[in-house]
Formats: C-alpha cells, structure tokens, sequence
C-alpha cells in the first residue's frame, strides 16, 4: 500500500507498505491478522518474507496438528519455535479474532480496556531541512495530535527538536525516537536534549544494549524509553529492574501479541512504570487493535495510535478519524473492522491458502 509520504527513520526510508495479512476461516467465522514484518531486516531481524516461510513451514502445521485453537493455545503451542514473534502475533491476532467474533466479544472486552477513546499521538520522520520538519508538525497539531514523537538519527537531534519548540512552544508533549542510532560514547550529545522538555527518548541504543540503556539513564535526565529491546514480559521486568526503561513502548507485534502485550502491561503497572502502544503503520486492522490496546489502564501517554490518514490514503478498513485529538475504541465483536473485500482485492499482490483439514 502506498503510503501518504515518504516516511524516514534512522533505518531507512518507506515509500510504500508491504503488508502481510493472516485469514484464518473457523466454523463460518472469519479472524483476520495482520503482521507487523518490514520488507527488510531493518528494525528487527523480521522481515515480511521470513514471516511467511516461518507460517507455512512450522506454524501453521504446528497448530493445524493441536487440533482445536483459542487465542490463547497460540503462543503455547508455538512457544517451542524461537523468535519470530511478528509471525506469531499474526497468527494469534487472526485465531483470537475469529474466537472473539463467534463469542460476541470485542477486542477491548478481551484485553480490558477501561476507556472508550485514546489519546492519539504522531509520529513524525526525518526530514531534509527544518522548514519541511516545521510544515509537517505544524500540520498535526492543527490536526489535533495530543503528542508529538521525531524521529532523530546522529545529524538529526538537536536542531529538529529545538526548531519545534521554538516554533510551536513547550504547550504539548514531545518525545524523540532513535531506532538505535547512538552509541554509549554520543551521551554527552543525548545529554543536550535535556533542556527541552521532553516526555522521554526512546531506544537510543542497539537493542541487545540493555545495560548501555542503564548507564545511560544516569547520564541524562530525559527519562529512558525502551522499544526494540522488550520482547516479552521476562525482558521488561529485567530493564525495568536495571534502571534501563523508565517508560515502556508496547509493539503486539514485536512482543508476540496481544496477550504477551497485556502481560508487559500488568507487569509495567506492577512496578509503577508507565506505558505507550507503538505503532508500525499498521492498516485499520492493526491499528483497531491497538487502539483496544492502548485503553488499558496502564496506558498513561499517548501512543503512536494515529488516524488513519496519517499513512493511507485509502485504507483497507472504514479510516479511523481523530476527534478531537482522540480515536475511539471500536466495539463491535472481536477486531471491531474487516477488510472492505474491493479495496482489499485492489492492493492484494498474492494469496496463498493452506488448508488444516488436509493435513
Ligand atoms: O504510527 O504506526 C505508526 C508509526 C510509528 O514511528 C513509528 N514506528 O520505530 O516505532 C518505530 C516506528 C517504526 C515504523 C518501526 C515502521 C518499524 C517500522
């Protein structure tokens, strides 16, 4: 799917989305999920092909050979094959939605949620100059976005997030995005950010760089964010412990799903640790569940839980609209939106069904 603009981070730029959608067909009853795999092993080792090998040649027989499936058999079922969590939160997503459907449960009744909209932040990539950075932020607050992530990159860090202030103020909360980018040895640099207020910098460094994340907490004020280094509740509660996170991204996606999602909640909440649902410019379908997501309680600040719009043109599901700088928590049974088939069948590049009942 093309997206709105080019969107560029630390890792590379996206002119377009290749997406990778689970149907699973249960007794009538449909469940869709979608994964959150890049083309390229750039944010993660995960890349949309590998997550589609993994699924034909070990998931998908795994689960066909369990017999009957919930949501919740998925990651135990599958818990014997390492990695490849975006895979398997794929899978998860399609089985529990097509459960929640049959049962006439929705997303949020599921996951327990406690409100009826969410807060929506931005998340805003890097530009060229500073004048296009200043046009695209100006244009979402204008838009309504309660929060404001830039993303920066060693060159990028400094002067992006000074020009906003001094352009739009210190009235809203703003945060930076590093994908990784720096090092240990850039603290004094990530030390110059302090003055401006931000709610936090997530992921400065290599994701296997837990106690680099520690030491530095100690060398900035800016309060530390992790992203890429959570994998599961295991890995958050060691950050959270080493002083490595004071605020944590939630990704279903990066993290095996929505349940193991809802479990880095709980423990997040446990030790008073607040938490954000991220984004990965997911369609209607990702975003509706993350949207259910991000109305637990333990979600305190606004995720990268845009419109819609602020990535597709035409979405494959009816677009989800901010109002008011909030989106609402869809209610109907299990994801709450299906894919529009026409729209759906327009950007489909290929299809491929394994059938259960053969093997
Ligand atoms: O709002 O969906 C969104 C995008 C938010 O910046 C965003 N995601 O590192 O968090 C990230 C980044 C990302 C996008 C990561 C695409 C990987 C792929």
């Amino acid at each position: 799917m093309p997206l709105v603009t080019p969107f560029r981070t630390s890792f590379g730029t996206q002119a377009e989305r290749d997406i990778l959608l689970v149907k699973v067909m249960a007794g009538g009853v449909e469940g869709w999920g979608e994964c959150v795999a890049m083309n390229d092993p750039l944010y993660s080792s995960e890349y949309v092909d590998g997550a589609v090998d993994v699924l034909r040649r070990y998931f998908v027989p795994a689960l066909a050979a369990h017999g009957h499936l919930t949501g919740a058999d998925v990651a135990p079922v599958l818990a014997r094959f390492k990695g490849h969590r975006m895979a398997k939160a794929a899978l998860e997503m399609a089985v529990l939605d097509a459960e929640l459907r049959a049962a006439d449960r929705s997303w949020g009744e599921e996951l327990g949620a406690v409100r009826d909209r969410v807060p929506s932040g931005v998340s805003v990539g890097i530009f060229d100059t500073i004048p296009e950075l200043l046009a695209a932020v100006g244009g979402y607050l204008e838009a309504g976005y309660v929060r404001i992530k830039l993303k920066i990159e060693p060159g990028w860090d400094i002067e992006p997030v000074r020009a906003v202030r001094e352009a739009f103020g210190y009235g809203f909360p703003l945060q930076v995005d590093a994908n990784t980018a720096y090092t240990l040895d850039d603290a004094a640099q990530l030390a110059r950010l302090d003055e401006f207020d931000l709610l936090l910098i997530e992921q400065p460094m290599d994701e296997e760089d837990v106690l680099g994340h520690a030491k530095l907490a100690r060398l900035v004020t800016t309060p530390m964010c992790l992203d890429e280094s959570i994998v599961s509740a295991e890995t958050a509660a060691a950050a959270i412990e080493l002083g490595a996170a004071a605020i944590l991204n939630i990704k279903p996606g990066r993290v095996g799903g929505y349940l193991e999602a809802r479990r880095i909640h709980d423990v997040a909440v446990g030790r008073g640790v607040p938490v954000w649902c991220g984004g990965m410019v997911e369609t209607g379908l990702g975003r509706a569940a993350n949207i259910a997501l991000a109305a637990l309680p333990g979600f305190t600040l606004p995720g990268d839980v845009s419109a819609s719009d602020r990535f597709y043109r035409t979405d494959i599901v009816p677009p989800f609209v901010l109002e008011d700088g909030h989106i609402a928590v869809p209610t109907e049974p299990g994801l709450g939106v299906a894919p529009i088939p026409e729209v759906l069948r327009s950007v489909t590049t290929s299809v491929e069904w394994i059938s259960l009942a053969s093997r």
